[in-house]
């Protein structure tokens, strides 16, 4: 009998603990958890689908739009990287349709080819931004508002420059002899920029592109054309590159370099760029780049803006072009490259 109720309250002590153990565990777990998921559910979802991550220029966006969209702020971020592909985006934006998300932010690689995945977010209930580059659709419904670079404004300042560089010059009606690195073809930032240089070509009948070739906007394929059109045309036959972005720009120099060719703006080719990443302005302070036009990538607070005016019931402009300017040596200081973000 003894031996069998000292067994009984062991095993009653047992149970206690075990429940013990499994109820807390189970309260605390519980607890947890539903504090987590009420906190989410408080956050206002975006998810932001970014073409690659081929520049600087994108990485400082990405970090740009992840600075204004924090948990501190209300909202949950939610990135994608479609790695040079169209077909990845239009994957990302499925995935955040499906997530039921609240907003997705877009930076399309291209311009054209988002009928079909907006009308999914728009029947969805869910308001895109567009930012960066833009988008033809076929009904401007499909989007909310775009925000990013007016990209013809861009090019027309980049000539405008190079003209009147070119002007001061003793044989200013001489040939002009143009190396053009093209961006992403499609992409808006290529069609604006390009787009100057073609209407350039039409109003000054000495200049000529004696070779052209798409960049992908990336170092890599900068140094590569370059390197071909050295060989291909002869230094002697290259007055000016225009590099549709500082990487390419990078990647030109790169080449020039190596093969011993003189450039910047005193004498030589003189390399034109777009981006104005401060790397890039340092170099067109020290006079090896000849013009620099600014790309703006802080564009996280214009989305951000937006996106609390929509949260509010507010209507918001369907385009908003973000601040941008142009430099040449004349106008750089270190002073003004040390106090600006990128
Ligand atoms: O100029 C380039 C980037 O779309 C404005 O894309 C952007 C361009 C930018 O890779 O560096």
């Amino acid at each position: 009998m003894k031996v069998h109720s000292k067994k009984l309250v062991l095993a009653s002590i047992l149970l206690l603990v075990l429940t013990f153990f499994i109820v807390s565990c189970g309260l605390t777990g519980k607890k947890s958890s539903s504090l987590d998921e009420d906190e989410e559910q408080d956050l206002i979802v975006v998810g932001f689908s970014q073409p690659g991550a081929e520049s600087s220029w994108r990485v400082a966006l990405t970090d740009s739009v992840m600075e204004s969209f924090t948990e501190e702020r209300g909202y949950k971020l939610i990135y994608k990287d479609g790695k040079s592909k169209q077909d990845n985006q239009i994957k990302d934006i499925r995935t955040f349709i499906q997530q039921d998300v609240d907003y997705i932010v877009l930076s399309p690689i291209v311009e054209t080819g988002w009928d079909t995945v907006l009308s999914e977010a728009k029947a969805a209930g869910i308001p895109v931004i567009i930012c960066d580059r833009n988008v033809v659709v076929e009904n401007e419904s499909l989007y909310t508002a775009f925000v990013g670079s007016d990209f013809k404004a861009e090019g027309d300042a980049a000539i405008a420059e190079l003209e009147s560089m070119l002007s001061l010059e003793e044989d200013a009606s001489k040939e002009l002899n143009i190396v053009h690195i093209q961006g992403t073809i499609g992409s808006s930032a290529q069609l604006g920029r390009s787009g100057a240089l073609e209407r350039a070509l039409e109003k000054h009948p000495d200049w000529k592109v004696t070779y052209e070739a798409c960049g992908e906007f990336t170092k890599a394929k900068g140094r590569e054309i370059m390197t071909t059109a050295l060989e291909e045309v002869g230094p002697e036959n290259i007055d000016v590159i225009y590099c549709e972005n500082d990487e390419e720009a990078y990647g030109a120099i790169a080449a020039m370099n190596e093969a011993g060719v003189s450039y910047g703006s005193d004498s030589g080719i003189k390399v034109i760029s777009f981006d104005a990443m401060n790397t890039a302005l340092v170099m067109c302070m020290e006079g090896q780049i000849s013009v620099e036009v600014e790309c703006n990538p802080l564009q996280g607070p214009y989305i951000y803006k937006l996106i609390s005016r929509l949260e509010k019931g507010e209507a918001v402009p369907k385009i908003t072009y973000v601040k941008e300017q142009h430099f040449t040596k004349d106008n750089l200081t270190a002073q003004f490259i040390e106090k600006r973000k990128f």
